[in-house]
This record gives structure tokens, sequence and C-alpha cells, in this order.
């Protein structure tokens, strides 16, 4: 088990576009998540498996040796702290943005300029708080875990900072784009120690994923 290298990824979009990475460095994953309820999965090398867990789990696993390596967003990354984490590339997929979003009748340039305190409901609040500190605008944070969309729906927030990629999500539900805080894409973390003491095993993997994302790995 000790030589055995596990890669953290969480089911959905992740998953999907980290799979075609995986094949370029030789790593077949021999289950479907979606139809196996199994949460660690082989693949076609003895040596390597796969673990499921929550997108927000990931860089946790990797921190604390849970897993050697996983795959998490910028977004995650950045909420979490990345304390204790190599991050050697950019994988350049699940790519998105974080955005500021309003209701389409609420003039969020005005109640900026005029320094009104906006109430803004996020998952996202180290992302959110750095942003409008930088900008001077006082906030008053309000911590959601999902649907932010519905907050300035139902008059719990002026305004939401969330992923946005095509759009649809904010135009289904009457809201706006105001501003874009920063692009996201996904990132390789990888366990300090395991960097160390699986060095054998592992570089091989960087340089594979390294290869297929045409880059080269940071050292
Ligand atoms: O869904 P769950 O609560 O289990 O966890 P999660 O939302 O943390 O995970 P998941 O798999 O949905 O997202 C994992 C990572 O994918 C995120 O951390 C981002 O780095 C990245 N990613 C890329 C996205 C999106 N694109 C994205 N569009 N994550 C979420 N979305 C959501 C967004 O929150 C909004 O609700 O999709 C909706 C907007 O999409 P559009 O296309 O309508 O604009
Ligand atoms: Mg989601």
């Amino acid at each position: 088990m000790n030589d055995t290298i596990t890669l953290a990824l969480s089911k959905g979009r992740i998953f999907d576009e980290t799979l075609p990475l995986l094949k370029a460095a030789g790593i077949e994953v021999l289950e479907d998540p979606e139809k196996s309820r199994k949460l660690i999965l082989p693949t076609n090398q003895p040596g390597v498996r796969v673990v499921l867990v929550r997108a927000t789990d990931v860089p946790t696993y990797v921190e604390h040796g849970g897993a050697d390596l996983g795959v998490t967003g910028k977004d995650t990354l950045i909420e979490h702290g990345g304390q204790g984490l190599y991050q050697p590339l950019d994988l350049r997929i699940a790519r998105c943005r974080v955005s500021v979003a309003v209701r389409a009748d609420f003039d969020y340039a005005t109640a900026v300029r005029q320094g009104s305190r906006l109430r803004v409901a996020t998952k996202y609040t180290t992302i959110a708080r750095d942003f409008f500190a930088t900008k001077g605008v006082h906030v008053d944070l309000i911590k959601l875990y999902g649907s932010m969309e519905l907050a300035p729906l139902t008059g719990l927030a002026d305004a939401i900072v969330d992923l946005v990629s095509t759009g649809n999500t904010l135009k289904a539900n009457q809201l706006v784009e105001v501003e874009r805080i920063m692009d996201i894409s996904s990132r390789l973390v990888v366990n300090q120690a395991s960097l160390k003491l699986k060095q054998a095993r592992l570089r091989p993997l960087l340089d594979a994923f390294a290869a297929a994302t045409a880059q080269e790995p940071r050292t």
C-alpha cells in the first residue's frame, strides 16, 4: 500500500475533464463513478487508484496525506488557503470565472459610487473579502453553501459572488454579471511529503500531465 499512488478527484466536471489527462499518462479508471457506489476506484495500473471526494475536500485530503495528489479548482484552492500543498501545474480544465452578480433592477454602479454597504452572499468568502477590500467597498458577507443565485431574489443579499461559465444560470434567474473578479481553472495539487517519498513514482506522472497540458512543471 505504501507505494500506491492515490489521486483525489471530485465527481462531475473535474473527474470528466481529468480523464483525458490520465489517459495521456497511460492511466485508465476502471469504473464509472456515475454508475458505481464505490469511493475508491481502481485503475489499469495496480499502483494507482482514484478516491472520490467532495470538490471542497480535495485540498484537505491532499494536505493531510489522505491522497498523494488531487485536482481542484483555483476557487477551492484559494478558499482552502493552499497550505502544505505543492502546486506544480495549471491543468487548464474546468474553466470558469468568479464574478459579482446582482438583480437586473439593482443599480450596482451607483451603490458602489455612493459608498453604500453591500450585502454579499457567497460560498467564496476569502475571494469576495479580498476583492471588495481592494475596491474599498464595505460589505457584509453572508456565507452560503449553494444556490447563491437565490439570495438576491429573496432579499437575503444585494449581490452574489459566484462561479459563472456560460452565464445561463444567471440569466435564468434574472441576474446580471456586473464584475469579473478572476478567471478560474483547475490545478494539480501534490502532498509535499509524497513528492519527496514517492518521487520515483510521481515524477513520470507529473511529467505526463505537464506534456498533456503542454507546459513545463514548476519545480
Ligand atoms: O456541486 P457540489 O456542491 O457537489 O460541489 P462543487 O460545486 O464544489 O463541485 P463542482 O463539481 O460543481 O465544481 C467543481 C469545480 O469546477 C469548481 O470548484 C470550479 O473550479 C469548476 N467549475 C467550472 C465550475 C463551473 N465551471 C460552474 N459553472 N463549478 C461550478 N459551476 C456552477 C456555478 O456555481 C453555477 O451554479 O455552474 C453554474 C453556472 O454555470 P453557467 O454555465 O450557467 O454559467
Ligand atoms: Mg456544483
